[in-house]
């Protein structure tokens, strides 16, 4: 094999417009047995004033498809007006001397969607055709501009066998359907909403509906549907409620009402990503739609609720409202992820959810800004746009979007969002667009809240405090530093100081917090806005260093700095507060995120003394991690054993307490503790830690387990608040437990297995069965009962695959020929994106022992995976490679055995996708 040729690159500052306006387009799919025929007929006007030196441009994806003929106005085009040209692995159609007014070209393609193993375009999936044209499939279905910034109303017809197709689906209105010759039937659909060709979609298949309705603000009735197979169809009634709760939602919180009559969401089986915002035909991996007590977790049930408005909530964010190009991805992606994150925090607990994203901002973006393929959050430029679906725009993203929130207040924001939609619905626009409307539509200035979307890496933030009992002032002096990234504007020392809000609250004596009644006296530019109650400050800093003085501050404050995680930094304090002031801020902080943050200081760093300890090549034993002897362990163990027993007393929110106490995990620490760790020792130290506290508070979390057992016996299943957080502290206390291992705890937990009437008991008494190297009798028992059960769920399974991905080589067994064996059963599907995920993905991001393996056997294995999938699926792959990408953290026989593999793949013929995340990542 030759290695790939460098492909091109596309940068953001060569940007053009499109010369050619599509006034429409009518599409006609005729899908016979083995062949997709599509005729696209457009209307196409030049628009004055416009470049049309290099003619109509199309993109296109040849050989994938054939081209059958291409005529303007009627008449076919000779072969000297057109040329067809590579484009990397893509095609161009360049149509030359083009009509100089309005015009019509008619091109026809012919493909085979069944092999179509990209899931990119028009595939199969469990005998249904369906499309996923976001970012860049519409180019594998026919010759067309395929770039977000030219909008056209579309009008599609598919042609297919009635038997074997019934269901048959577009975007929009359905106009016209009857029967056709040979069998066949036929729909036409018309989308009345310009749109990008992104947002286009198909249905085709043999598939059941739930049906319900959802009567709009202004009193509009809209038809929703769900289709999914018919052995699934009872699984859809929670993404129907969901959907309703997230249209009500729309409409009560940002004012946004439902633009068409119908909304269909349909839930397929092989998807490469969660779900897609079609205008009007969302389309869902199924595993983001199905849901039942014995089939779903209660994670999945809020997973499904967030993705289903997520979508929905695109409709503006993303349709509506598009992006002018792909480097603007944040601008719908970012804001929609706030959207969604907003939306379950008002219907659930704001504080948990707060501190699940920050955990997952923490653990993964934190850990891409931090890596070689670091890139801000509009990027400059890619080779290609599926790699930039990403945590930095979408997570990050959103964090920058809560910032506008946090400066502009909840009404400011509402007030900006409303000027985006008035200046610029059915538009275009780019990331520049919504700051302006944001910053006109509100007085305060936040100019320097732009260099969020251009600078990369994880700013550093911190915050020196010191009171003067003279004064009674309290100086807050903070300090950021922005680090040095890869991309192209990484040179630290270019970077400019972004505006970054941290909300302060100071902490009296009592515990109560202090009323900041006195002014707040700030440096330059910068300003400091308090709550409602006085009693937080939100800090903006605009420099490099500012300081921010309290005035009439009574007493020595304790500071609580980056309330509700205000901004995403890595923040420190000088001094470091003390484990006893971080105890106060633990018991008496009002702002729940910072209470949950002050549990998981104090385990970080006893974690990070304990790992520093241990951050050697040696193999470490998890009995010779000596925590309890750490000078804070004693207290730190203690006060957790007490929100245990409250958390069973019901004396506190029982999702934060499983939170509160869920200690962090090794991604983190290694964060921390990088360059230079040895991981499989980090996660050692982790899981003794656990069990130090586990065997410690044994009496406490067996009482916790009783009573939430007990409360469960008289109550009827339900996804409501207090069973879920009853069923996160019984899964808690059952994990912890589980860690401690030995006969009589997996018999134990073995009876919570097969006593458990829910997915979530089920998954939890799995997962401490799986606390413990030794490999018992009961967790096999446990875990063939699970496979026999669920083999032929599609989804379900994936949580097994996941599970003994994650477990496997435990106990002393060969983790690589237990993988190998996995691929081989019945369960696993090379093919689908789910199975891939779950199983390769448990293992390269749980299994940290497995691959991590210090003889390089894990990377190997998953280098050589990586590259089977890669010949199917390039999405899939390189999404996959991600681990390899974060080389630099390890220690130097590690670094050096994954920059093998990364240097064997890149000798290899890679897809463009692959070949981008590997090159950049070798790059170090
Ligand atoms: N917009 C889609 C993602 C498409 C990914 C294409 N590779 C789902 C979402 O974010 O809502
Ligand atoms: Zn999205």
């Amino acid at each position: 094999m030759t290695a790939t040729a460098e492909p091109k690159e596309i940068r953001l500052s060569d940007y053009a417009p499109f010369p050619y306006a599509y006034d429409e387009v009518t599409l006609d799919f005729a899908l016979d047995g083995e062949y997709a025929t599509v005729t696209a007929m457009s209307v196409i006007t030049p628009i004055e004033g416009r470049d049309r030196t290099r003619g109509l441009v199309l993109n296109g994806k040849m050989p994938f498809f054939e081209l059958l003929g291409a005529r303007v106005n009627g008449e076919t085009l000779p072969a000297d007006r057109y040329s067809i040209e590579a484009d990397g692995d893509d095609t161009l159609m360049i149509i030359k001397d083009t009509p100089d007014v309005r015009f019509e070209l008619e091109i026809t393609t012919k493909f085979k969607p069944q092999d179509n193993t990209e899931l990119s375009g028009l595939y199969k999936s469990s005998g249904t055709f369906c499309t996923q044209c976001e970012a860049e499939g519409f180019r594998s279905i026919t010759f067309y501009p395929d770039r977000p910034d030219v909008m056209s109303v579309f009008t599609t017809k598919i042609t297919a066998d009635k038997a074997k197709y019934p269901v048959l689906l577009s975007n929009g209105n359905l106009i016209d359907s009857g029967d056709a010759a040979n069998g066949a039937h036929f729909a036409t659909w018309k989308d009345p909403w310009r749109k990008p060709c992104y947002l286009f979609a198909l249905v085709a298949g043999d598939l059941a509906v739930v049906e319900d309705t959802f009567t709009t603000m202004s009193g509009r009735e809209v038809a929703l549907k769900i289709y999914a197979q018919a052995k699934n169809i009872d699984r859809c009634d929670f993404a129907m409620a969901s959907l309703k709760r997230a249209m009500k939602w729309d409409e009560d919180r940002f004012g946004l009402e439902y633009d068409l009559d119908l909304f269909n969401i349909v839930a397929v089986d092989d998807f490469n990503m969660g779900a897609m915002e079609n205008k009007s035909l969302n389309i869902f991996n199924s595993r983001l739609v199905l849901a039942s007590e014995e089939s779903a977790t209660d994670a999945t049930f809020e997973r499904i609720e967030g993705v289903i408005g997520h979508e929905y909530f695109h409709n503006y964010t993303g349709n509506r409202v598009t992006c002018r190009d792909w480097f603007q991805l944040s601008l719908k992606e970012g804001l929609t992820v706030f959207r969604d994150h907003e939306f379950t925090s008002d219907l659930h607990s704001r504080a948990v959810k707060r501190i699940a994203d920050v955990r997952y901002l923490r653990a993964a973006q934190f850990a891409e800004d931090a890596s070689p393929l670091a890139h801000p959050v509009r990027p400059e430029a890619y080779q290609k746009i599926d790699n930039f679906y990403t945590l930095t725009v979408y997570e990050k993203g959103s964090e920058l979007i809560r910032m506008y929130s946090t400066l502009l207040g909840k009404d400011g924001f509402r007030k900006g969002m409303d000027l985006y939609f008035q200046r610029h619905d059915g538009q275009a626009v780019t990331t520049e667009d919504f700051f302006q409307a944001m910053s006109d539509a509100n007085s305060t200035n936040i100019e320097k809240l732009k260099r969020w979307y251009s600078q990369a890496g994880t700013p550093a933030l911190n915050a020196e405090g010191t009171y003067d009992a003279v004064t009674k002032t309290y100086a807050l002096t903070l300090t950021q530093t922005l680090p040095q990234t890869n991309d192209v504007k990484g040179a630290a020392d270019k970077k400019l100081p972004q505006l970054i809000p941290v909300a302060v609250g100071l902490l009296g004596e009592d515990g109560k917090d202090m009323v900041l009644d006195g002014d707040i006296k700030c440096e330059g530019d910068a300003e400091a806005t308090l709550d409602e109650t006085k009693t937080t400050a939100v800090c903006r800093l605009t420099e490099f260093k500012q300081t921010f003085t309290f005035t009439n501050i009574t007493s020595k404050p304790v500071p609580s700095v980056l309330r509700g995680f205000s901004a995403p930094v890595k923040l420190t304090m000088t001094p470091e507060l003390t484990t006893d002031e971080l105890l106060f801020l633990l018991a008496n902080d009002s702002d729940e995120f910072n209470r949950w943050e002050a549990a998981q200081k104090i385990a970080t760093s006893i974690l990070i003394r304990l790992c520093k300890k241990h951050n050697d090549d040696k193999a470490l034993k998890i009995e010779d991690v000596d925590v309890t002897s750490d000078p804070s362990w004693a207290i730190y163990s203690a006060a957790c054993c007490l929100i245990v027993k409250d958390a069973t007393a019901n004396r506190l929110d029982r999702a934060w307490v499983e939170e509160a106490l869920n200690f962090p995990g090794p991604s983190q620490l290694i964060q921390d503790l990088a360059p230079g760790v040895n991981p499989v020792n980090t996660y050692r130290v982790c899981k003794a830690f656990a069990r130090a506290f586990a065997k410690e508070s044994r009496v406490e979390l067996e009482a916790a387990l009783a009573t939430c057992d007990a409360e469960a016996a008289g109550l009827a299943y339900d996804v409501d608040g207090p069973q879920v957080s009853r069923r996160a502290l019984r899964g808690y206390a059952i994990r912890m437990l589980g860690s401690i291992g030995g006969d009589d705890v997996s018999s134990s937990i073995a009876s919570a297995y097969s006593s458990a009437k829910n997915m979530t008991d089920t998954v939890s008494a799995l997962t401490g069965l799986c606390g413990h190297d030794d490999s018992s009798a009961a967790k096999k028992k446990a875990f063939d009962d699970f496979l026999n059960k669920w083999k032929d769920d599609n989804n379900v399974s994936c949580t097994w695959l996941r599970m003994v991905a994650s477990d496997a080589g435990k106990g002393g067994a060969n983790a690589i020929d237990e993988m190998k064996r996995l691929m081989a059963s019945d369960v696993y599907d090379a093919k689908n994106p789910n199975k891939f995920y779950s199983l390769i993905g448990g293992f390269a991001g749980g299994n940290i022992e497995g691959f991590h393996a210090a003889d390089g056997s894990g990377y190997e294995f998953v280098a050589d995976v990586l590259l089977q999938t890669d010949a199917i699926n390039p999405q899939a792959s390189s999404r996959m490679a991600s681990p390899f990408t974060k080389w630099r953290l390890y220690d130097e026989n590690r670094q050096n055995l994954m920059k093998a593999q990364l240097e064997r793949l890149l000798a290899q013929k890679l897809s463009p996708n692959l070949f981008e995340i590997i090159s950049k990542a070798i790059k170090g």
